[in-house]
């Protein structure tokens, strides 16, 4: 019987065949990355979407489709008991926030359509019933942080203000008062159980660098989609203009 481990001779041609076959492999890897990378560099961002690549806003698609299809809108985030101990969430982020405290006279405008906004104060929003929830919150930075928000789910606010179809449209839309950050929800998202207009943090009226007197919590997404000082919210087929997707990032950014 022949011994498995017997070694076999290392003749010249052998040696050489080897290593052509090693090279030629080589040479065939490097062709295959030197093409990929050239379709990525000579590719062009498009007209609708100048900030990045297009075949990088491909895979950020594509990936959304993938995580948008799985999305079960039951699926609760996970929660946390209140253990006395959860501190104010760490500031980040201040684009298009104002440092003058909201007063009495604040609205939050519910573009229905042109020329038809709802006004709702601060107070009509806290006769609605209130969810609370205590989640860890997730910024695309790399910090995560559990914190205790109060609020309104967006779900009750759409039944009880009647905008039930203009909310069955693919998304909603916020922005800041002065139109300086803004951000785009699809529906499902939007609509989720966990996802609530707050106005509360640690049981406290929110303080206005965390986003007084109304921001989004939606569990759901990373800390980018969380807008803080709200000042317009509507509904659109069309996806809504996303700060931080116009410089690159995720349009979705699921969690
Ligand atoms: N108006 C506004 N909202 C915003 C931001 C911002 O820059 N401006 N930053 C976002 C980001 S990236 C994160 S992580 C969270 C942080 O919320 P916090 O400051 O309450 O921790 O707010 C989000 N909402
Ligand atoms: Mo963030």
């Amino acid at each position: 019987m022949k011994d498995k481990n017997q070694e076999i001779p290392i003749t010249d041609s052998r040696l050489r065949r080897k290593t052509i076959v090693a090279f030629g492999i080589f040479i065939l890897l490097a062709a295959v990355a030197t093409a990929g990378w050239l379709i990525i560099y000579r590719a062009k961002p498009t007209a609708e979407d100048p900030y990045i690549r297009a075949p990088f806003r491909k895979i950020l698609q594509a990936n959304e489709a993938l995580f948008g299809g799985i999305f079960q809108p039951n699926n609760l985030s996970k929660t946390f008991k209140n253990d006395g101990q959860i501190k104010p969430l760490r500031l980040n982020g201040n684009i298009g926030m104002s440092t003058e405290p909201p007063n009495d006279s604040w609205r939050l405008k519910v573009a229905r359509a042109p020329g038809d906004t709802l006004l709702i104060s601060l107070s009509d929003l806290q006769h609605l019933p209130k969810t609370e929830i205590i989640f860890d919150f997730k910024c695309i930075e790399g910090w995560n942080q559990v914190s205790h928000w109060g609020g309104v789910k967006v779900s009750d606010f759409v039944k009880h203000y009647h905008i039930d179809s203009e909310a069955a449209q693919q998304y909603m839309g916020l922005r800041t008062a002065d139109g300086g950050y803004f951000v785009g929800i699809d529906r499902a998202s939007a609509m989720h159980p966990q996802t609530i207009l707050a106005y509360e943090m640690n049981g406290q009226p929110l303080p206005l660098k965390q986003g007084a007197p109304l921001r989004l919590i939606i569990p759901v997404k990373y800390g980018i989609k969380h807008l803080k000082q709200i000042g317009v919210l509507f509904f659109s087929n069309n996806p809504p203009r996303d700060y931080w997707a116009e410089l690159g990032y995720d349009y979705y950014s699921g969690l």
